[in-house]
C-alpha cells in the first residue's frame, strides 16, 4: 500500500517538471527500451558502443523526428519531446537492432488512473 502511494506520488511529481531522460545505446540495444516522457522533456541518447549508431524514427512511428547523424563512441544526441504521441525509434545503421518506445504523457495519465483504481479497490478490501 505504501509502495503504491509512493509510486503514485512519484509519477505525479514527475508531471510537474520537465525532465531529461538518459538513454544508453550499448551492446546493440537501447536502454531503457521503453520510457515514459512528456511534452517538453528531453531524451539524451549516448552511444556507449564501439560501433557507430544513429537514432531515427521507425516508419510506423506516430511521430517522425529529424534523426541524429551517425553517433560515434560517446557521441550524444538530444531530442525534445514536442508532440503528445508515442515515438518509435531505432538505429538507422542497424535496423534490426531492438528499438526504443517513448510513451507520452497521455499514457502516463492512464497509468496513474490505473494505479488510482487499484488503490480504490484495495481500500474497499481494507474497509
Ligand atoms: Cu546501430
Amino acid at each position: 500500500m505504501k509502495a503504491l502511494l509512493l509510486l503514485t506520488s512519484l509519477l505525479l511529481s514527475t508531471t510537474i517538471l520537465a525532465a531529461t531522460h538518459k538513454v544508453d545505446i550499448a551492446s546493440f540495444a537501447f536502454s531503457p527500451s521503453v520510457l515514459i516522457a512528456e511534452v517538453g522533456d528531453f531524451i539524451e541518447f549516448t552511444n556507449s558502443d564501439q560501433a557507430p549508431h544513429s537514432v531515427i524514427s521507425r516508419a510506423e512511428s506516430p511521430v517522425q523526428i529529424q534523426g541524429s547523424s551517425i553517433l560515434q563512441t560517446n557521441d550524444k544526441f538530444t531530442l525534445e519531446v514536442t508532440e503528445e504521441a508515442s515515438l518509435l525509434l531505432h538505429c538507422g545503421v542497424h535496423r534490426r537492432m531492438p528499438g526504443i518506445e517513448i510513451k507520452i504523457l497521455s499514457e502516463k495519465v492512464a497509468l496513474i488512473n490505473g494505479i488510482r483504481s487499484q488503490l480504490n479497490k484495495l481500500e474497499a478490501i481494507v474497509k
